[in-house]
């Protein structure tokens, strides 16, 4: 085949035609409707990978498809540029985090122009700019002006390899998110984002989310995890003068079940515990299992015992033994559990491991009531047994609700609300982040530094091989004078989430000077129509961006934005196959070739390759592709249509050297249509044959436009491959010059979204240079005939084409009368019959 579409000319010459008709940027008519459109924006490691490719193709489909419906389209893009990999690959390589970061990401920028993307980049921002930072850096000051920034000595979660703090949201299985190494408990002071205070609020806004998926609200929803339950003052007698400690609870009912009492080693009673030997040892060895919920639900259960003895308040008879343990968070309710085995499986652990009472006080519904919990906690519904005047009650629903009542009354306990989501500790020991805008004068007080010192600037040339934090190690820096007094800065930097919390607002008003944002720019802009990423932010970033829209939107008359995402869309992975050498290495596609259908090492073809299961591309797997190269061989537009081909967004797609090759091949077809297309228009037919290609054109705009509208992106590459098949044939009948230009227009347009480059190309051809979304008529896109199956007692008999949408009763008297099915009928008297509109009636004789 002919490559006559020079992808290379036609994709360089495109830019040009796309800044032209761009509607959107500077200049904005906010009389029209807008629509903002935005794809995560990248970490600028150097290099676009397949991930990128399928989330902004398919926000680039809906960005081009929104502004050809003639909406301002917002289509921005920036780089999260602050972080970790940018100050490790400075140290290697003795550079600057600055310099790696910007010629980075101007490796980046450029191979996402290859890609065609409608991008504004007018409106570029980066994080690690002094412009972006700036104004972090004032909502760091408003917020602490407002209480929802604070700091406190507390225990984080320590990264050993990279040397910092990690918030609970980074902590993936007990082990940090970049690093992967097991994650310590440290005690440090800390800056902490208040997001606690809006637990309440950021579940309640989910319920309106209605345009995100259900799988992100869940997570969302078990991540800020709300508790229904009760607080009880459990008494203490013994030798220390505790009088009593406070234990939240979700099973009040289960009281009767009580057999110890276990506090975390921070709990305050820790302190009559600070210089026993013993106890010191037991909190080392607390430290070694992982901070994390899980971590500790799987790790052995220890606990040290104290003199102290906790009374049951149902039972003042009953005494048990108070603990201290390593399964109960300091950080959760009130750091202190009561016990009870039978019905928590962390609790019969500890139970077995130190021989504590193990009581059975609920049954499930088909036992007797001799029931007994012997291998493992039986934590599910029942009736409550052994227990007094509660016995009988149905458990948990109809016994917690009574048990509250009952400790109420006897102000024992009552009735509360936990929330599982902590407050964000936003610190980070690096240099490559955001300085923290504040200072300590010599008795450690925190002082905002002046709106006119800011931005707090990072210093240059710095020593990045220092221990800890380099910043640290900057006296120049690190000293400064406010108002005549000698200060030291704070050193910390903020976490990067803190900068991905609110890009999105600075996009509306990238340039704005004064402030983050123009008022009037996000009133237009905001929220975001359509946001699209991957799950993987479902928590983290998700959360965070909710949470600083409603923080900064607190008291500020600038802006009222709770929700920054309307819509949200969570784009699958992009997966190849797997490849291993006989030596067990993993082995890239590129060191492969393929012989008589079989897989060999390029370097040695007598070395057979084992092929594994397809995985999500990644590094360490070596199952990459690089974007770059598929674009310089087969062009963008085919790599667009193949990344959207095969699954929907949502879903994963396998990559294929067969699939990219085919998507090429069909971009070549569709060419050579053009080519014949251009010669028919040519020939000037009189009158046109028939209405088909004008009917066909409505019936495929009308499917093209509804999946557009639902996301079913590789539908309209489907549709695209049936109409490639129609119209190939529909041209042969004649047509007349309009009756053909009218309706391929209406094609080529229809092809912008997906195929941006070739479709302006055939338009230019054309000499077509201003175009919108083509409607189509509904009446056209109706079937003429439609052939209605005719079935006796569930067997084919006939097929009667028909106008399409008539009624039964006129159906079953045409059926009476055709001659192919009388014979059927005969004499037999018609018991019923069953109508599928417009396919099938089946009569029963
Ligand atoms: C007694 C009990 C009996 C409990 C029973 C459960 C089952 P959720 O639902 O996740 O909120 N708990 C309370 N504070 C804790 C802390 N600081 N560290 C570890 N565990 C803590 O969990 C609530 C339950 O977690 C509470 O209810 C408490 O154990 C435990 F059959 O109290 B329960």
């Amino acid at each position: 085949m002919v490559n006559r579409y020079n992808f290379k000319l036609v994709e360089t010459k495109w830019q040009d035609i796309w800044e032209k008709s761009k509607s959107f940027s500077v200049k904005v008519d906010k009389n029209k409707k807008k629509f903002y459109c935005l794809e995560m924006f990248p970490y600028p490691s150097g290099k676009i990978h397949m991930g990128h490719v399928r989330n902004y193709t398919i926000g680039d489909v809906l960005a081009r498809y929104k502004a050809l419906q003639g909406y301002n389209v917002l289509h921005p893009m920036g780089w999260d540029s602050f972080g970790m990999p940018a100050e490790n690959a400075a140290k290697q390589n003795n550079l600057d985090p600055k310099d790696w970061t910007e010629s980075n990401i101007s490796k980046m920028k450029s191979q996402l122009k290859k890609l065609g993307l409608s991008i504004d980049w007018d409106r570029e921002i980066s994080t690690c700019s002094e412009d972006y930072y700036k104004h972090q850096q004032k909502f760091f000051l408003e917020l602490l002006d407002k209480k929802l920034v604070y700091r406190k000595e507390n225990y984080v979660n320590w990264d050993p390899v990279d040397e910092t703090v990690l918030a609970n949201e980074q902590v993936i299985d007990g082990k940090g998110w970049r690093s992967g190494a097991t994650v310590e408990r440290k005690k440090l002071s800390q800056w902490f984002f208040n997001i606690s205070k809006f637990s309440q609020d950021l579940l309640d806004g989910l319920e309106k989310l209605d345009n995100w998926p259900k799988k992100v609200k869940t997570m969302q929803k078990n991540w800020i995890g709300k508790s229904f339950g009760c607080e009880i003052d459990f008494k203490i007698e013994g030798d220390l003068p505790v009088k009593n400690i406070k234990c939240f609870t979700t099973r009040p009912d289960t009281l009767f079940g009580f057999s110890f009492l276990a506090v975390s080693t921070d709990h305050e009673i820790s302190k009559f515990y600070e210089k026993n030997d013993d106890f010191i040892k037991f909190k080392e060895e607390c430290s070694k299992t992982g901070t994390t919920e899980e971590a500790i639900a799987v790790g052995e259960k220890i606990g040290f015992k104290t003199n102290l003895k906790a009374i049951n308040p149902l039972n003042p008879e009953q005494k048990v033994p108070v603990y201290f343990a390593n399964f109960v968070l300091m950080d959760y309710g009130f750091g202190a559990v009561f016990g009870c085995p039978g019905h928590d499986q962390r609790d019969f652990d500890f139970a077995k491991k130190y021989d504590l009472d193990i009581k059975t006080v609920v049954r499930p519904h088909d036992k007797e009531d001799d029931y007994k919990v012997i291998t493992e906690a039986y934590p599910g519904e029942g009736i409550l047994i052994n227990s007094d005047f509660l016995n009988g009650i149905e458990a948990p629903n109809k016994s917690v609700l009574k048990t509250i009542e009952i400790l109420e009354e006897k102000n024992l306990g009552s009735k509360t609300v936990n929330f599982r989501l902590k407050d964000w500790g936003v610190s980070r020991q690096r240099y490559w982040g955001c300085p923290i805008p504040v200072a300590y004068d010599e008795n450690g007080e925190i002082h905002k530094i002046p709106d006119s010192m800011l931005p707090v600037k990072l210093p240059q040339n710095i020593n990045l091989n220092a221990k800890g934090n380099p910043l640290d190690h900057q006296k120049d820096w690190k000293e400064i004078i406010i108002d005549g007094k000698k200060m030291m800065r704070e050193t910390d930097t903020l976490d990067t989430f803190v900068c991905s919390s609110w890009y999105f607002l600075r996009f509306c008003s990238p340039k704005e000077n004064d402030y983050g944002f123009k008022e009037d720019d996000i009133k237009y802009w905001m929220p975001v129509d359509q946001y699209i990423g991957g799950v993987e932010h479902a928590i983290l970033h998700l959360l965070y961006s909710r949470f600083f829209m409603r923080a900064i939107s607190k008291d500020n008359n600038k802006i009222n934005i709770k929700e920054p995402f309307d819509g949200l869309f969570t784009q699958g992975m992009v997966c190849h196959e797997t490849y291993k050498d006989p030596d067990n290495n993993w082995v890239s596609p590129e060191e492969i070739e393929t012989i008589d259908g079989k897989k060999y090492l390029k370097t040695d073809n007598t070395k057979p390759v084992k092929v594994g299961a397809s995985e999500s591309m990644s590094k360490s797997k070596k199952n990459t592709i690089d974007p770059e190269n598929i674009i310089a061989i087969y062009g963008a537009d085919a790599a667009r249509l193949f990344i959207l081909s095969d699954s929907p967004p949502e879903k994963d797609v396998q990559w294929s050297e067969e699939g990219i090759s085919s998507s090429f091949k069909f971009v070549q077809k569709l060419w050579n249509l053009n080519e014949k297309m251009m010669e028919q228009i040519n020939k000037n037919y009189k009158e046109d044959t028939d209405e088909e290609l004008t009917k066909y054109t409505n019936k495929y705009l009308k499917k093209v436009t509804k999946n557009l509208e639902n996301f079913s992106y590789n539908k309209i590459v489907a549709n695209l491959h049936e109409m490639y098949t129609h119209v190939a044939k529909l041209i042969n009948n004649d047509y007349k010059q309009e009756t053909l230009r009218e309706n391929y227009q209406k094609i080529l347009i229809s092809m912008q979204p997906v195929l941006p480059h070739f479709s302006n190309e055939c338009l230019e051809l054309m000499g077509i240079k201003n175009f919108k979304w083509p409607d189509y008529d509904e009446k056209l896109t109706k079937e003429d005939k439609i052939n209605l199956v005719i079935q006796i007692n569930g067997k084919k008999r006939g097929l009667i084409p028909l106008d399409p949408d008539k009624t039964e009763e006129e159906i079953l008297d045409i059926t009476k009368k055709d001659k192919q099915i009388v014979k059927y009928l005969q004499e037999n008297q018609i018991k019923k019959s069953i109508y599928i509109k417009n396919k099938l009636l089946n009569i029963i004789i």
